[in-house]
């Protein structure tokens, strides 16, 4: 995308919603399961594919009194020093729909599009893109979902705060549920009270690139997700969350919910924030040229049929 204006209107929404189509066929990502497996081997390949240094951590978590394995993979972009920004979204599916209003299928996992695919294709989208002139670790957790009591979710975001060593990043901006056709995004409470002028720098770079009608001034519930372990580490961290999905744990959060036009709001607002982090904003910007041939696919052409100016 030679042509882009700037960084932020390099995000494509439809590439985007390609790349999350991709991972929810391999099916719920489950951890313990084959699913999980294939799906973690091609999130790897999606960041090597992007010229990313790619680090694995392996652990393990407990699900129903069962030991799984689970990885966390970080992306690591510019310079090899301590990242200063982390940009995390996690890859797991809930192993259960505990929602879902048919109650014969709860014990069964939904598709987990909206909850992880979205947030992973968001981020393997702005992977292409982001400035290589700074240290910048793309953290794709797992076993985010594996809890029923508050204390067994965000494990993998757990696990990669405690692998941390040297200086605290600057800041950790958390992606969950960032796909879904008529999502509004609410400020969240433990993220207003973490990093009161990241959410505001945020919203903010979301109104300079139109996404503003995506992001609500309303003040949310406080919930335990992935920016917890970093809150608890002093790392300020916000998480972007969509808090109001009606399809949240049930069969129906599949891939004809997830909608280009969210995703590239999401993807372009972060994309703002960045690029205001790298002294880049407002600059002509042209992506990184990787080393192996990213493919152009034809999601590129429809991309001028997206309802964004
Ligand atoms: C995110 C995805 N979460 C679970 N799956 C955490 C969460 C908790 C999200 C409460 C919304 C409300
Ligand atoms: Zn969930």
């Amino acid at each position: 995308m030679g042509g882009s204006r700037d960084l932020s209107d390099a995000f494509s929404g439809t590439r985007a919603l390609d790349l999350a189509r991709t991972l929810v066929a391999f099916g719920p990502r489950v951890p313990g399961t084959a699913a999980h497996d294939r799906a973690a081997a091609w999130i790897a390949s999606q960041i090597r594919a992007r010229d990313a240094r790619l680090v694995l951590q392996d652990f393990t978590v407990a699900v129903e009194g069962r030991k799984v394995t689970c990885r966390n993979m970080t992306a690591l972009t510019g310079p090899a020093l301590p990242p200063g920004l982390v940009l995390v979204a996690h890859w797991d599916t809930r192993p259960w729909s505990d929602r879902e209003p048919d109650a014969s299928r709860r014990r069964q996992p939904g598709p987990g599009a909206n909850d992880g695919a979205s947030g992973v294709a968001v981020l393997l989208e702005m992977l292409r893109l982001l400035p290589r002139d700074m240290a910048i670790a793309t953290v794709f957790v797992d076993a985010e979902d594996v809890g029923q009591r508050p204390e067994d979710y965000a494990q993998g975001s757990r696990a990669w705060v405690r692998a941390q060593r040297g200086p605290r990043p600057r800041w950790a901006l958390i992606l969950d549920m960032v796909g879904r056709t008529d999502a509004r995004f609410a400020m969240e409470a433990a993220s207003r009270r973490s990093a009161p002028w990241l959410v505001e720098r945020l919203w903010t770079a979301a109104g300079r690139v139109g996404a503003g009608p995506w992001f609500s001034r309303r003040e949310g519930p406080e919930i335990i997700d992935d920016h917890t372990p970093f809150i608890e580490a002093g790392i300020p961290a916000v998480d972007l969350v969509d808090m109001a999905d009606p399809a949240w744990h049930t069969h129906q959060d599949a891939i004809d919910r997830l909608d280009a036009g969210t995703m590239a709001a999401v993807g372009r607002a972060v994309l703002a924030l960045v690029a205001e982090e790298a002294g880049m904003e407002g600059r002509k910007y042209s992506p990184p040229a990787l080393s192996v041939g990213y493919d152009a696919p034809a999601a590129l052409s429809r991309e001028r049929s997206l309802p964004w100016p």
